[in-house]
């Protein structure tokens, strides 16, 4: 309607944002709001100069950076020629999504939201910090958000005469779905073109931790990659993984099986569905714009896995012909039923496959186009790079920590993306692509390198010092690497590659066992030990690189490194800090983690 346009612009790394975004652009039609959702760096961003009211919501990555898809709009947003109030008619809102055990919680959303108020932008509402360590998960900040958010546009734009808000109106989808007549057997959704995928083969699968460890570490190395392949140590390997065999079939009998049929299911494991768009504000998606099969999409596309959110309940309530399961589903969905639907679904990991599971009657009658509704797409998984373009020519190597854990349910959690990883055999096929990693390491040769990367963290190292290795640069002057893991026999990865380095001079090996006697050793007791020699490298202009789960371990390492500038260096605490931090911004203090 004219006069009631909202931009939704989003800055996603691995698809949160984005569904969130479009959960805000769904929801704006029952305010009789609507304009387009997109990706920042999709948007051409001259034209938010002239926009009225514009709503973000953005991710932050690991290392407090922005999301790749927002990277060049927060390039122009800080261009100095911009006038100090050229943003003076944009009403805007902020949603950041974070994750308050990273050092830099929600970075990139509140950097947005004081650049946009800087240029002269009234913000709507404060900005909304969403945190997936909240106790009741980060719906519960991005719920009250989002429904200030249209308290604030109902102010902003009141309704006109004759209309209403019905929140009531029923989940609609957001593409025309039709089903076509097709004997072809059809290729699964392709990766996006940009990211220049490439089919490659396992050659290898090894367990590298020992049969008695608690977990489950696979070496897992690529062959048959293309010849003009080209990455640096520090790079990723993306992943999409493929559903489980087993969730598969579950999701295929519920949705083609003798109940479903009952209730009017014309689907079959072969039915062609052909996606188009119908909102001018909502694009089709690469992946579907070719026609697919419903098992394709079951194995390829959708995530069974996915934690369900709120709207899947309330799509669920919507469609149940039975009483009980509607009942219990618009409770769970509605604000009081906060708590229930947290202890349900969020607290023991339950995912969308055994919610339709639970809810039989639902699942049995949700008409295919709501399955496109229903269901968010398989995310692609980052791995850090653990070989060596030079040493490992033609090859790609993973270290993959097999995710396994129980809940209050009586089945394990498995990882989606670790247990399809680890289920591959020698020969079987897969698309990969690459993509920049956060850690950059230095060209020059002769200034020290000190890595410190307990349990999969060493990943990146070992590319890194196989890589110098091979150009005949590695030293033990130079290269010092800080390993930690449980004990010597049990999680030692690539203890033979570290052992054989360190007997040639090319690397000093520091490991922390910290199960392996009765006090804890951890790397960061192996760098107060070494705090002389820290400290001479940093003053000598050497880099640092921290890589590894984002618990306290980051935090104890920079501890550290402050302790020996103070007790070595004889510098106050602060000037301490402030020295790493400067050392960070000329990125000779580089952290890369994950939860
Ligand atoms: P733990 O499991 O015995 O506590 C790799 O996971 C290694 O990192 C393990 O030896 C683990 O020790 C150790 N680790 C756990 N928490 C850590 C922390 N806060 N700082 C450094 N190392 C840690």
């Amino acid at each position: 309607m004219a006069g009631r346009r909202i931009l939704v612009l989003y800055g996603s790394q691995t698809g949160t944002a984005q569904e969130v975004s479009e959960r805000i652009w769904r929801e704006a039609k029952l305010f009789h709001l609507s304009g387009p959702v997109q990706a920042m760096d999709e948007y051409p961003i001259t034209q938010l100069l002239t926009e009225q009211y514009v709503v973000f919501v953005c991710s932050t990555t690991g290392q407090g950076e922005e999301p790749d898809n927002m990277k060049m709009f927060w390039k122009f947003l800080l261009r100095k020629n911009l006038p100090t109030n050229s943003l003076r008619s944009l009403k805007f809102a902020v949603l950041g999504l974070g994750d308050s055990s990273y050092a830099k919680f929600n970075y990139a959303a509140k950097k947005l939201f004081r650049r946009l108020s800087n240029l002269g932008g009234t913000s709507l509402l404060p900005l909304g910090l969403a945190d997936d360590q909240h106790d009741l998960g980060a719906d519960a900040v991005i719920d009250p958000w989002i429904s200030q958010l249209w308290d604030c546009f109902l102010r902003e734009l009141p309704l006109p005469p004759g209309l209403t808000v019905n929140p009531d109106i029923k989940i609609s989808p957001r593409w025309s779905i039709e089903i076509l007549e097709s004997n072809e057997v059809l290729k699964p959704p392709p990766i996006p073109q940009k990211f220049k995928a490439f089919q490659s083969k396992v050659k290898s699968n090894d367990r590298t931790t020992s049969s008695t460890h608690f977990q489950d570490v696979r070496l897992i190395s690529f062959n048959d990659c293309p010849s003009d392949m080209s990455y640096q140590p520090g790079d990723v390997l993306m992943v999409r993984p493929q559903n489980l065999p087993d969730n598969v079939k579950l999701l295929m009998d519920l949705l083609t099986g003798d109940d479903a049929k009952l209730a009017g299911s014309t689907l079959c494991q072969e039915t062609v569905f052909s996606v188009s768009q119908i909102d001018p504000d909502m694009v089709v998606p690469e992946p579907l714009k070719t026609p697919q099969s419903l098992i394709n999409l079951v194995t390829h596309y959708w995530d069974l896995n996915a934690i369900p959110r709120r709207y899947m309940l309330k799509l669920l309530a919507e469609v149940t012909p039975n009483e009980l399961e509607m009942e219990k589903l618009q409770e769970m969905a509605s604000p009081q039923g906060q708590e229930m639907m947290f202890d349900y679904l969020s607290r023991p990991k339950r995912t969308i496959l055994e919610l339709l599971a639970d809810f039989p009657h639902a699942t049995s009658h949700i008409p295919y186009p709501l399955l496109f509704e229903l269901f968010t797409p398989i995310r692609p998984r980052a791995f850090s790079i653990a070989s060596s373009p030079e040493a490992h020519k033609g090859e790609l190597h993973i270290l993959v920590a097999i995710v396994k854990y129980k809940t209050k349910l009586l089945k394990p959690r498995l990882g989606l993306c670790s247990n399809w990883l680890a289920s591959l055999k020698p020969g079987n096929a897969v698309n990969l692509w690459l993509q920049k990693g956060s850690l950059r390491f230095p060209s020059k040769q002769d200034v020290p390198v000190v890595m410190i990367g307990p349990g999969t963290g060493v990943a990146p190292f070992r590319s890194y010092i196989h890589q110098r290795n091979s150009e005949g640069t590695a030293s033990a002057e130079i290269l010092h690497l800080y390993f930690g893991c449980r004990k010597k026999d049990g999680d030692f990865h690539f203890s033979k590659d570290w052992f054989a380095l360190q007997k040639a001079g090319k690397v000093t090996l520091n490991c922390a066992f910290s199960r392996d006697q009765e006090d804890k050793i951890y790397v960061q007791h192996l760098l107060s030990r070494d705090k002389e020699l820290m400290w001479k490298f940093l003053r000598a202009g050497g880099y640092v690189f921290v890589a590894g789960n984002s618990n306290n371990m980051p935090t104890s390492v920079r501890e550290a490194f402050r302790d020996s500038a103070v007790s070595c260096g004889g510098l106050g605490i602060d000037a301490a800090n402030a020295f790493i931090d400067k050392m960070e911004r000329e990125g000779r203090y580089q952290t890369e983690t994950w939860a």
